[in-house]
């Protein structure tokens, strides 16, 4: 009996290292792993990390804001990017490396995520995003396409 009680502790023993290793949850499931890297537009700490151009206030003659990631060397498979769609026509179009690569068209939406598929991009990453729409009349207070974050979604582990 006291055997049995023995490899009773050790298989909970086991057990419980098993489900203290995360890589086991990894290993499997290789091909899918991705993590994300989110620039929090507004927060300086987070957006130290980036090369952010023409965020806040901007000139008449400028319509549009972009992020830059550096260096990845992690293939990056979407770009996904928060945005208010407010009482202003919040339509713009999105440029990766001067490449097209979505629009979003305003309709009032509130608070919006939305994602752009990227072809495994490397190296140095710019997300451009373009107002498309003429100003509206409180411009000048209140902007037109407020960004909260941009973020990407990247193969892990380097691959
Ligand atoms: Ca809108
Ligand atoms: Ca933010």
């Amino acid at each position: 009996m006291k055997k049995l009680i023995l490899a009773i502790v050790m298989l909970f023993a086991v057990v419980g290292v098993v489900k203290a290793c995360p890589q086991y949850q990894y290993v499997t499931n290789w091909a899918e792993a991705t993590h994300i890297e989110r620039v929090d537009v507004g927060n300086a700490d987070s957006e130290a990390n980036y090369i952010l151009e023409n965020w806040g206030p901007l000139p008449d003659d400028t319509n549009y804001a972009s992020v830059t990631l550096s260096n990845q060397p992690s293939r990056v498979k979407a770009v996904t990017i928060k945005h208010l769609d407010g009482v202003a026509d919040d339509s713009f179009d999105v440029y990766v490396n001067d490449i097209f690569a979505g629009h979003y068209t305003g309709v009032h939406a509130g608070w919006v995520e939305t994602t752009y598929p990227l072809d495994n991009l490397t190296g140095d990453i710019t997300v451009k995003i373009v107002s498309m729409a003429g100003k509206w009349e409180y411009w000048s207070g209140w902007g037109q396409v407020a960004i909260d974050w941009v973020e990407f979604t990247m193969n892990g582990y380097g691959e």
